[in-house]
């Protein structure tokens, strides 16, 4: 057993509490990690205020870190003590149904017993004062040390800076990955990304990466516009501008609907919007947003008997292990501005003013240093 610092959420809907937790070590197939520092995403923030079917407490969130190897369990041979990674919440088990399909990044290996808040074997390694803490999206990254299975972290070179990279374990790669790989944006298109936070504003980014003709970005808070334009954005629009649906709103500005929407928020009633926003014929709308518990998505289906596609991403579609290196190699090569999604630095003890700024829409990302 160590101790570790960890911010831990006992229930929903409460603030974090800082306290000392006990790790087990790593078991077979199962390594342990220092997360040297982890980005605080609205999944977070989603699964604490109780509406995520998946969400159980106590337990210890965070799925946006970067870390060092610090032990491996028995069996472990593709990673070693010392190795930078960076946690996934999509395994990459490179064996499994999902995994062998090519049509897929979604693996099934641990993702059964992850959503049940315990490691592939069924237990915990997290305990505070006796009482066995849930794990969380297989990452748990509000902890200082944390177990992962070693199929669910991507090694990444040793100079990486762990305080930026740690941005591709979600927000980054889930936006730029949803463009690039699930929508396949194609030079010229034109493109509408609702919600501008760190996975629309990644999805700016991948849009720009993809040459797209036209970029609109879509929000109710103005002061995301600037960093939007910043990222590539050659329209930004306020729905709250309008006395009309957005959709039609964007169906007038393009001259019949877009090539390509995203949704980046978790509100159904935008999905919806972001569809109907779509060219007849052959418009494409990837849903990234995650909505609670009970929600549901509608539209009339003629949206799609005439030619609209609605479609998902998860993590942008982007296998963790083989495919984040090149991500963190684009990172520090400048292609993908990390800094710019920066906004806020803090130390774990403030985790709980990271929140705060994100429900206030003031942050991109808040990183949290150990
Ligand atoms: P965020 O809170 O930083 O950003 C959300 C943005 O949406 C804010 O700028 C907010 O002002 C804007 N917004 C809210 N309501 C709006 C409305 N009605 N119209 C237009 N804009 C509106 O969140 P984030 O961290 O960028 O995450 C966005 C969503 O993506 C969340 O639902 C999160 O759970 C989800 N997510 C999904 C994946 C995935 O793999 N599918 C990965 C990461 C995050
Ligand atoms: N637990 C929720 C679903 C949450 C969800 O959709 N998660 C996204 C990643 S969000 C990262 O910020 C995802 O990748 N989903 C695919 C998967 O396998 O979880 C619920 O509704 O039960
Ligand atoms: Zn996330």
């Amino acid at each position: 057993m160590i101790k570790s610092r960890a911010a831990v959420a006992f229930a929903p809907n409460q603030k974090l509490e800082i306290v000392e937790v006990d790790v087990a070590p790593p078991k077979r197939g199962e390594v342990l990690v220092r997360i040297v520092a982890t980005g605080v995403c609205h999944t977070d923030a989603y699964t604490l205020s109780g509406a995520d079917p998946e969400g159980l407490f106590p337990t210890i969130l965070g799925h946006e870190g970067g870390g060092i190897v610090e032990a491996v369990g028995e069996g472990v041979t593709s990673v070693e003590v010392g190795d930078h990674v960076i946690p996934l919440y999509t395994a990459e088990c490179g064996q499994c149904k999902f995994c062998t399909s090519g049509k897929t990044n979604l693996c099934s290996s641990v993702r059964a017993t992850q959503g049940q808040g315990v490691m592939p074997d069924g237990t915990s390694r997290f305990s505070y004062q006796g009482q066995t803490l849930y794990h969380y999206m297989g990452t748990s990254t509000f902890s200082e040390y944390t177990v992962l299975a070693e199929v669910s972290v991507a090694r990444i070179p040793k100079d990486a800076p762990l305080d930026k990279v740690c941005l591709l374990g979600c927000g980054v790669t889930t936006g730029i990955g949803a463009v690039l790989n699930t929508a396949k944006v194609e030079a010229g298109a034109t493109v509408a990304i609702f919600g501008l936070g760190g996975i629309g504003l990644a999805a700016i980014l991948g849009a720009t990466m993809a040459k797209a003709g036209r970029i609109i970005a879509i929000d109710i808070n103005p002061e995301k516009f600037d960093i939007a334009r910043q990222l590539g954005a050659t329209d930004v629009v306020n729905p709250n501008d309008y006395d009309k649906p957005i959709q039609e709103v964007i169906v007038d500005m393009t001259d019949g609907g877009v090539d390509y929407s995203f949704e980046c928020i978790g509100n159904v009633k935008v999905m919806r919007a972001a569809l109907e926003c779509c060219h007849k014929g052959w418009g494409e709308s990837v849903i990234i947003g995650v909505a609670g518990a009970g929600e549901e998505i509608c539209t009339r289906p003629f949206q799609l008997v005439t030619g609209r596609v609605w479609r998902g991403s998860a993590f942008g579609g982007v296998k963790g292990r083989t495919e984040l290196p090149d991500y963190v190699a684009r990172a520090q090569s400048g292609d993908i501005p990390l800094d710019v999604f920066i906004t806020h630095n803090m130390p774990l003890a403030d985790i709980n003013k990271a929140f705060d700024l994100m429900h206030e829409g003031k942050s991109i990302r808040t990183v949290i240093h150990y």
